[in-house]
């Protein structure tokens, strides 16, 4: 909710009545106001007039820009082809008008015939190996972990990167509940936990067979669901049983006596709630590992009960409609895929980047910086501040932020769809992406009457897919309430009738792919990188968003890695000495802070620094390789291995 004065943004909080934010902020969108409002913000169109990199640009109106733009589009679609044109969208927002689908963009794109682009930066691994096994990458409503009995916060950091469920488990606490914290770094959220494992990165899956291996020896299983309601049994119980808890002990760094007594536990605790998010699938192996938690509660029957299962997104219980109009492309275009900008921009002339920082968000940085500064590549960035990616921009157009363009949000952690009214009037020359694209293509001289489509009409289209779980939830009860929850019964239980799959059962995976080792884990061993990189998220950033803000990178401090007192101790590293953490792909500084939070073998620094902001001018996206994950290409920005060596110097 914002509070307005003379036009002016004054006053920003959060509404108390919301039943899943009750009113909370982050650190970060509490200071959105004062970021809106920032002196560095993008107010007018530029264009470049030093050499890309260098950030030196020169005012120009939106009329110029557009003139430049259509006719150097125009003549890529001559020479080169529609699909030279990457269009290329990020998280910045995932509103649906203005990001996220990308629809107003997609329908120009279409016009043009430009590649598609395939935004699997974040969570695609996970969806691809939650859908294998259950038909959706959507399950449990997390504001049912307050039924729960037990627990798991599996790879999440929940009090940094998705604090609103907190208030759940706490809730679920007084009722009783036990929570397990597993993750390599003992983050604040393991330190709240009842009980905290650290687990050696890229072994999750091993642990999910150690302690249903137990569950099998207690005879805890619920036959009744899996005769009914799964498929793949006997493979997978033989592979549960070749992994009895001293093996996963050995596999996973946890002693045999904790994967022993967290068996005992889910043998016999239902409700179990796992609450596993993107930060567990980014390994080469991330698809499986989230494949084979999902097969935990097809084992112990906790789908039938409110409170149990497995809660990763809700994006798939979102069900909106729109025509994307693929039906404009005169022929069937390629895709590009997002995490590999570095190895899939050779051909490319034009790069359009929206609500997106490669330069700051996407592995293999330096190979991109290198593409990036091609002479005959024409970048565009719509953007709202200058970033390291914008730097690189032939073009750059002024974007709108959240309080001043319309746009429809659904969560990925909770069930309501929200509203987002336009409070003020956009400062300078800002405009939407969606308006943006509208004044384009009539630039452009297109006249196909869906490039048009006002914000509130593609809204309308949005929510007329005729799903139930959408059933009486129109615009004009979204613009006059705020949010709406969608049609889902309270309590909600997506499966316990069974699942989205082909056969209606949950497939447990095949034999031989339930643990996967990770890149790390299978290379770790001969390699001169011997330690495993994390690179979670910060605490005060949201991924680069809001690197720029001068009070949160004063909280934020310099950057530092986490390392072990016995990795420190072997290479001589005293704490707050400033480091390079390097590999083959490039090198990042930070200053070390020797700590028992990470175990021997593990390094942590987090992502969302803005490389031009840091020291060296890298942040750790130069050591993440542009590696293929097992399932949807996800990224592995979990799973690189690096030396940590003394830097001279400042
Ligand atoms: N403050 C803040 N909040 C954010 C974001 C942000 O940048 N800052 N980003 C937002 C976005 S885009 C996303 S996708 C979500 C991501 O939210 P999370 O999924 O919480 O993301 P991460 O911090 O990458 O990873 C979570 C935890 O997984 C652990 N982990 C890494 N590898 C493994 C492993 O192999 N096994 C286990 N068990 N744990 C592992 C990490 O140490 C980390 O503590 O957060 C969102 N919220
Ligand atoms: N090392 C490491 N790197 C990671 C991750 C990790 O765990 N470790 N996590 C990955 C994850 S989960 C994600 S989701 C990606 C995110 O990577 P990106 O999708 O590139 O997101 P950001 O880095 O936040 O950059 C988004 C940009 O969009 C701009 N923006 C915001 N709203 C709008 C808008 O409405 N319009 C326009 N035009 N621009 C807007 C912001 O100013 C910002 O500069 O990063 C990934 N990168
Ligand atoms: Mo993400």
């Amino acid at each position: 909710m914002v509070t307005v004065e003379d036009g002016k943004a004054v006053k920003l909080r959060g509404n108390p009545d919301q039943p899943y934010t009750r009113g909370a902020l982050c650190v970060k969108v509490n200071r959105y106001l004062e970021h809106t409002q920032a002196d560095d913000r993008i107010l007018h169109p530029m264009r470049r007039t030093g050499p890309k990199g260098s950030g030196q640009f020169e005012r120009i109106t939106w009329e110029e820009a557009l003139d430049e733009i259509s006719v150097r589009l125009r003549g890529i679609v001559e020479e080169h082809g529609g699909e030279a044109i990457w269009p290329y969208l990020g998280t910045g927002t995932l509103g649906y008008l203005q990001g996220c689908e990308g629809v107003a963009g997609r329908r120009f794109w279409n016009m043009l015939g430009a590649s598609k682009h395939w935004l699997n930066i974040c969570s695609a691994a996970g969806s691809s190996g939650l859908t294998r096994a259950n038909g959706t990458a959507a399950g449990m409503d997390p504001e049912n972990f307050a039924q729960a009995k037990l627990i798991l916060l599996w790879g999440t950091n929940t009090l940094t990167s998705g604090h609103h469920l907190w208030k759940f488990i706490q809730d679920g606490r007084a009722n009783g509940a036990h929570v397990v914290a597993i993750d390599p770094i003992r983050t604040r959220t393991a330190d709240q936990a009842d009980e905290y494992l650290a687990i050696r990165p890229g072994t999750d899956a091993a642990l999910a067979l150690g302690l249903l291996n137990v569950v099998l020896a207690e005879n805890a299983q619920d036959e009744e669901f899996l005769a009914e309601h799964t498929e793949g049994w006997a493979d997978f119980r033989q592979e549960i049983l070749d992994h009895p808890v001293e093996k996963v002990a050995e596999i996973t760094g946890i002693p045999a006596a904790a994967v022993h007594s967290l068996g005992m536990r889910l043998a016999h605790t239902r409700p179990t709630a796992i609450r596993a998010t993107q930060g567990l699938q980014r390994h080469e192996s991330g698809g499986a590992t989230l494949r084979t938690i999902a097969a935990i509660p097809g084992v112990t029957g906790d789908w039938r009960h409110p409170g149990g299962g497995v809660a990763y997104s809700t994006s798939g219980h979102v069900h909106f409609d729109i025509d994307m109009r693929y039906d404009l492309l005169e022929k069937p275009v390629r895709t590009r895929v997002m995490t590999k900008l570095a190895s899939q921009l050779d051909d490319v002339k034009c790069l359009w980047v929206y609500a997106a920082n490669p330069a700051g968000s996407t592995p293999d940085a330096n190979a991109i910086r290198r593409q990036l500064a091609r002479e005959d590549l024409f970048t565009v960035v719509m953007e709202q501040f200058p970033t390291d990616t914008v730097d690189y921009a032939d073009i750059v157009l002024p974007a709108t932020m959240q309080t001043e363009h319309h746009d429809l949000h659904a969560g990925y952690g909770h069930l309501y769809l929200l509203w987002n009214e336009p409070a003020v009037q956009p400062p300078g020359e800002c405009l939407s992406t969606t308006e943006t694209f509208r004044r384009l293509a009539a630039h452009m001289g297109m006249t196909e009457p869906s490039l048009f489509d006002s914000d509130l009409e593609l809204a309308e289209e949005l929510l007329s897919s005729g799903h139930p779980s959408l059933e009486g939830v129109t615009l004009d009860r979204l613009r006059k309430e705020g949010w709406v929850r969608m049609n889902y019964p309270e309590p909600f239980t997506p499966f316990a009738e069974g699942f989205p799959t082909p056969s209606g059962r949950l497939r447990f995976p095949p034999a031989g792919k339930a643990y996967v080792p990770s890149h790390a884990v299978r290379t770790a061993g001969g390699s001169a990188y011997p330690l495993t990189l994390i690179t979670p998220a910060s605490h005060t950033f949201l991924n680069t968003t809001f690197g720029n803000n001068p009070e949160l990178r004063r909280r934020a401090k310099d950057p530092v890695v986490l390392v072990n007192p016995a990795d420190a101790a072997a290479r001589g590293l005293a704490g707050g000495q400033r480091v390079r953490v390097h590999n083959e792909g490039g090198e990042f500084l930070a200053d070390v802070e020797i700590s028992d939070r990470v175990a021997a073998g593990v390094v942590a620094s987090p992502k969302g620094r803005w490389p031009k902001l840091s020291p060296g001018g890298a942040n750790p996206n130069s050591v993440v390789a542009e590696r293929d994950g097992d399932m949807g290409k996800g990224p592995g920005f979990h799973d690189n291995l690096v030396e940590v060596s003394p830097c001279a110097g400042p």
